[in-house]
C-alpha cells in the first residue's frame, strides 16, 4: 500500500471516447466513437496562444471499466498482527522478488554491513555507534541514522536484541515507522486529474511518466499526456514514444513553444475528450535557476486557470543515485511549486536507496512511486513495509 490518496472512487461509469478536437492536426488510427456531451469550448486564456493547438495522436488501448483509489493512504505503523494479509496476486509477488534484486547493492550495503559487524560481537553500545556510520554511508542522512539508532539503544541496554537478525528486525521497524509517518495528502476529486511532473534534468521524468501512464491505463484510467518540455530537443518524440507503447492520446506543440500553453491545452484537449487523468511532462531544470523555477510557477498557475484546484499532484522525480543531493533538490522545487508526492528512480544500480528514508523523513512528502528500472512495469506505488523487507 503506498502513501498517497490520488482520488477517491470513480463514480462515472466510463465514456466513450470522443473524436479529438477540430485542430488535430494527425488523423486518429481508428474511426472516431460518438461523441458525448462535450464540455463547451472555454475562451482561450489572455496571453496563453491556442491558436497553436497541441498534437494528438490517437490512443489505442481499450481502457477498463475499473475503479482506481491508488496509492491508497498510508496503514497506521501498528499494523495488528492478527489481520489476514490480503491476497497478493502473483503480479505482486514478481515484482517484489524484483525489487529486493534490484534493491541489492543498498541490501548488501546495509544488510550486510550487520552481518559483517555483528560477526562474533555482543550488540552493545559501541556496536551501534559503527552501526550509526553504516547508515549514514547508505545515505540514509545523519539526523534519520541518529535517530533510528537513538530508538535501538534502549533495545540493546535491556539486552533484546541478541543477534543480528533481532537487530535488523528492530531497525527495519524503525525505518518502517519513518517511512509511514508522512502525513497523506488528502484525495480530492475533479475531472480531469492533473499530474504535473518536475525534477532535475535526466532523473527520469519522462520515463516516470510513459510507467505511470501504462499503471494508471491498467487501473481503467483515461490518461492524456501533455508534453510540456519543449524546451529539449526531442523531448516531444521521446513523450509520444511512450504515449504509443502505452496507447494513450498526447498533446504536443513544436519545439520551442511556450510549456504553459501545451499543459492549457493539454487540459482542454482532456476535457474535450472525456479523459480522466493528465499528465504533464516538464524540462529537466536546475533547481537552482531562478528563471526556469519561475517558468515552472507559471506552468503551475496556469493549469489553475484552465481548471480551478489544477494541477492535484506535483510529483518531484529523484534520482535515487543522487543520494544527498535530492534532499536540496526538494527543498527547492518544493519552494517553487507545492509538490504534493515524490517518485524516486534508479533505485536498481544504487547503494544510495537510503536516502528514501532521508528524505520522507525530512520533506514530510510521500514518497508515492518507486522506479527499478527501464521498462514499462518497473514503478511501483511505494510501500514502506515492502522497501524495507527489500532491504533486510
Ligand atoms: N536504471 C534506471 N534507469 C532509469 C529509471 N528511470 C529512468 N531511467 C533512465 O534515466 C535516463 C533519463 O530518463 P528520462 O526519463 O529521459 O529523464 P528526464 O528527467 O525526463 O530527463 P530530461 O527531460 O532531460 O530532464 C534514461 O536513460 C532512462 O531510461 C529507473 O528507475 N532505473
Ligand atoms: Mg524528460
Amino acid at each position: 500500500m503506498g502513501l498517497l490518496n490520488f482520488w477517491k472512487k470513480k463514480d462515472k461509469p466510463p465514456q466513450e471516447e470522443a473524436p479529438p478536437p477540430a485542430s488535430s492536426q494527425e488523423a486518429p488510427e481508428q474511426p472516431p466513437a460518438p461523441q458525448p456531451a462535450a464540455a463547451p469550448q472555454e475562451a482561450p486564456l489572455a496571453g496563453t496562444p491556442s491558436e497553436a493547438p497541441g498534437e494528438l495522436v490517437a490512443e489505442t488501448a481499450p481502457s477498463q471499466p475499473q475503479e482506481l483509489i491508488l496509492p491508497a493512504p498510508e496503514a497506521p505503523p501498528e499494523t495488528s498482527p492478527e489481520a489476514a494479509p490480503p491476497p497478493e496476486p502473483e503480479k505482486k509477488k514478481g515484482f517484489l522478488a524484483r525489487l529486493a534484486e534490484r534493491l541489492g547493492k543498498t541490501r548488501e550495503k546495509i544488510s550486510g554491513s550487520i552481518d559483517r559487524l555483528t560477526l562474533g560481537r555482543k550488540i552493545d553500545e559501541e556496536l551501534l555507534d559503527e552501526l550509526e556510520e553504516v547508515l549514514v554511508t547508505a545515505d540514509l542522512g545523519v539526523k534519520t541514522s541518529l535517530e533510528l539508532i537513538e530508538g535501538l539503544r534502549g533495545q540493546v541496554r535491556r539486552q533484546e536484541l541478541s543477534d543480528a537478525e533481532a537487530l535488523k528486525a528492530a531497525l527495519r521497524a524503525g525505518m518502517e515507522r519513518v517511512l509511514t509517518s508522512v502525513a497523506p495528502v488528502p484525495s480530492r476529486h475533479n475531472a480531469p486529474h492533473v499530474i504535473m511532473v518536475v525534477g532535475v534534468n535526466g532523473v527520469g521524468k519522462t520515463t516516470t511518466i510513459g510507467k505511470l501512464a501504462n499503471y494508471f491505463g491498467q487501473q481503467g484510467r483515461k490518461v492524456l499526456l501533455g508534453a510540456s518540455d519543449t524546451f529539449r530537443a526531442a523531448a516531444a518524440e521521446q513523450l509520444e514514444i511512450w504515449a504509443e507503447r502505452v496507447g494513450c492520446p498526447i498533446v504536443r506543440q513544436k519545439h520551442g513553444a511556450d510549456p504553459s500553453a501545451v499543459a492549457y491545452d493539454a487540459v482542454e484537449a482532456a476535457q474535450n475528450r472525456g479523459r480522466d487523468l493528465v499528465i504533464i511532462d516538464t524540462a529537466g531544470r536546475l533547481h537552482t535557476k531562478v528563471n526556469l523555477m519561475e517558468e515552472l510557477k507559471k506552468i503551475h498557475r496556469v493549469l489553475n486557470k484552465r481548471l480551478e484546484g489544477a494541477p492535484h499532484e506535483v510529483l518531484l522525480v529523484l534520482d535515487a543515485t543522487t543520494g544527498q543531493n535530492a534532499l536540496s533538490q526538494a527543498k527547492l522545487f518544493h519552494e517553487a511549486v507545492p509538490l504534493t508526492g515524490l517518485v524516486l528512480t534508479k533505485l536498481d544500480g544504487t547503494a544510495k536507496g537510503g536516502v528514501v528514508v532521508a528524505i520522507a523523513e525530512a520533506m514530510r512528502l510521500p514518497i508515492c512511486f518507486v522506479g527499478v528500472g527501464e521498462g514499462l512495469e518497473d514503478l511501483r506505488p511505494f510501500d514502506p513495509q515492502e522497501f524495507a523487507a527489500a532491504i533486510f
